[in-house]
């Protein structure tokens, strides 16, 4: 199996979606555990990706097309990765905050959270704090999850924690909140309930939260 994950892992960084696509069914066949496919073929995959992207021999078109593999495969993966105790525990509004449009690790927080038994309502990407409020309204949810990829939109954030205070809604929903430049530290500061640092603890942080 450690074999077929390498190739995966190489087939994203390539950027190659059929046979990411055609590995995933592989493993599955294989009875490989959906979260095994995750960490070790995808996730390791996009590990190096964000490294390269760093050092600068990756560029942004090459990431999208790694993204977009990732996210297919996310796709097969999904009804596996959800699959869980049918009890809702609660119910989550989730989305990535103004000016970010990273979505990948939004979306697997979702699919862990839906597996975890909540109700999940994905704002998706970009999302205004504003409208972070108004979902908060109409959904009445448990939770609010936000996403940050970008060290300058994590400020949106803190702007949606005051809307929601000057919406007189703070005291009715916790707020977590990740991604990769997130830190505890930070959501201690801007009064957030919780952090996540990936989807495993953000799911089993949630189900910690009092509602
Ligand atoms: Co972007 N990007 N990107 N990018 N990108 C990063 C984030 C970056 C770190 C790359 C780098 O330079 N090393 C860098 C940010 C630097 C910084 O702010 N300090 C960066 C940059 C600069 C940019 C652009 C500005 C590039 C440009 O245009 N010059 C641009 C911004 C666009 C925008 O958002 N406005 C941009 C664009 C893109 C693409 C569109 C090409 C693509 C996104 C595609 C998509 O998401 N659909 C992309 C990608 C893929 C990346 C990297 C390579 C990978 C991100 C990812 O998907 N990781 C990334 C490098 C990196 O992170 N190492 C990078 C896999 C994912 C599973 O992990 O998202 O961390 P992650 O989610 C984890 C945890 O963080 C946590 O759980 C998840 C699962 O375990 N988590 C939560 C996430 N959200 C949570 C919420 C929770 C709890 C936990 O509670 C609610």
């Amino acid at each position: 199996m450690k074999e077929l994950f390498e190739k995966m892992a190489s087939a994203l960084i390539a950027g190659h979606q059929e046979e990411v696509l055609t590995l995933t069914r592989e493993a599955l066949d294989n009875k490989a555990a959906a979260r095994d496919i995750l960490d070790n073929g995808l996730l390791a995959g996009m590990d190096v990706v964000g490294q390269r992207f760093k050092a600068g021999d990756l560029f942004i078109p090459e990431v999208l097309l790694c993204a977009r593999c990732m996210l297919a495969a996310m796709d097969i993966l999904d009804p596996l990765l959800s699959e869980g105790d049918a009890t809702a525990t609660g119910t989550v509004v989730i989305g990535t905050v103004e000016g970010d449009l990273h979505d990948i690790g939004k979306n697997l927080v979702a699919m862990m959270l839906q597996g975890g038994g909540f109700k999940v309502v994905d704002l998706g990407t970009n999302i205004k704090s504003a409208d972070f409020v108004s979902a908060v309204e109409q959904h009445q949810p448990d939770i609010l999850g936000m996403s940050a990829l970008l060290t300058t939109t994590m400020p949106k954030m803190q702007e949606t924690i005051e809307a929601l205070k000057e919406a007189g809604l703070r005291d009715q929903v916790k707020v977590m909140i990740g991604g990769a430049p997130v830190t505890q530290d930070y959501a201690d500061r801007i009064g957030a309930d919780a952090y996540g640092a990936n989807a495993a603890s953000a799911t089993e942080k949630a189900k910690e939260l009092p509602s």
